[in-house]
């Protein structure tokens, strides 16, 4: 199904772990929405850009039949996706969003035999990811059947299903509940941006670079800080050692105070308050930390 459209659309999940993120993001970015009476879409009113409201599952579909152009969607949906596909058009990671963060990860019971990889093969496996746990096999050289199941797997051990799964961690709550432990990782996860991989009018491509440029820039911000402060100019090299900057502070001459100087820094999320309390020490006054919430190279 191709249409010609002159609107953008992002295909997000309606509800679930990443739902609730995904439009946080998009506000961030500079959207402002108005919900369609049957709540499947949301209009952006600021940008050409409109939001799908859909199951997680559906979203690289949806960009491969040209529905959407751009989706949020979890890495491990997108990658066991695209090994079942042929491969064509197939969705593009463009980045990674910094939340919704998990593991594909084997486990398998407490208190058994199986220690090492290895001791998997001729084992049954459950998962709800048979793609991404037969290609990792693959890679190891390890031979051992997969079990499809679609909900429920960490229980497929107790029930005499499967000798060990593959799921879904992020607190290991549900594994030590259900007296499992990790083996290894199959893939690290985290919510994506993703591209429809077709080429697209060059006004709907404007639109979709002005939204991926939006996110990124609203993303550099992540854990960045900007720490204003005032000092006398002959602490300021000491000052300098001990700030946790990510680049060469900016430091300005104040009117009438040639003594003194105002600096302006970019820091990290380490930043802490006993940076604080040294620099005050140092002789820094009137100290702010503000949080940065976008930037544009
Ligand atoms: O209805 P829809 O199909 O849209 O939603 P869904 O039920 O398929 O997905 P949802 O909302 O559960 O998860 C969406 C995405 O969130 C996943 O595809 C992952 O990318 C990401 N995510 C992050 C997780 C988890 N953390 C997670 N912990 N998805 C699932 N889990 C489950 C896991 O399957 C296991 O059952 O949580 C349990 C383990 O959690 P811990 O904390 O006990 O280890
Ligand atoms: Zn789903």
């Amino acid at each position: 199904m191709s249409e010609t459209r002159d609107r953008v659309r992002i295909a997000v999940q309606k509800s679930g772990r990443l739902a609730q993120d995904s439009l946080a993001l998009l506000r961030r970015a500079g959207l402002v929405f108005r919900e369609s009476r049957d709540k499947l879409f949301l209009y952006g009113e600021s940008l050409p850009i409109d939001v799908l409201l859909v199951r997680d599952d559906d979203i690289p579909g949806l960009l491969v039949e040209g529905s959407c152009e751009l989706g949020i969607v979890g890495r491990n949906v997108l990658d066991e996706q695209r090994a079942a596909s042929t491969g064509i058009d197939f969705p593009l990671e463009h980045r990674a969003l910094g939340f919704g963060h998990c593991r594909l990860a084997l486990a398998v019971p407490d208190g058994g035999a199986l220690a090492r990889p290895a001791d998997l093969a001729g084992l049954r496996i459950a998962t709800s990811y048979p793609q991404l746990t037969a290609g990792w096999l693959r890679a190891h050289d390890i031979v051992a059947e997969v079990v499809l199941l679609n909900g429920s797997v960490e229980i497929a051990p107790r029930l005499g299903k499967a000798d060990a799964i593959c799921d879904l961690v992020s607190s290991g709550a549900t594994l030590a509940a259900n007296q499992l432990h990790e083996l290894t990782t199959v893939l690290r996860s985290e919510a994506v941006l993703v591209r429809a991989a077709r080429t697209h009018a060059a006004a709907i491509t404007s639109q979709i670079e002005r939204l991926c440029a939006r996110i990124d820039a609203a993303l550099a911000g992540n854990g960045v800080r900007l720490l204003m402060l005032q000092a006398p100019r002959s602490a300021l090299a000491a000052l300098e050692r001990l700030l946790p900057a990510r680049e060469p502070a900016s430091v300005l001459g104040l009117d009438g105070r040639p003594d003194d100087v105002a600096l302006q820094a970019l820091c990290g999320a380490d930043l802490d308050w006993q940076h604080l309390e040294e620099l005050k020490r140092l002789g820094a006054r009137g100290l702010m930390v503000l949080n940065v919430e976008r930037m544009l190279a």
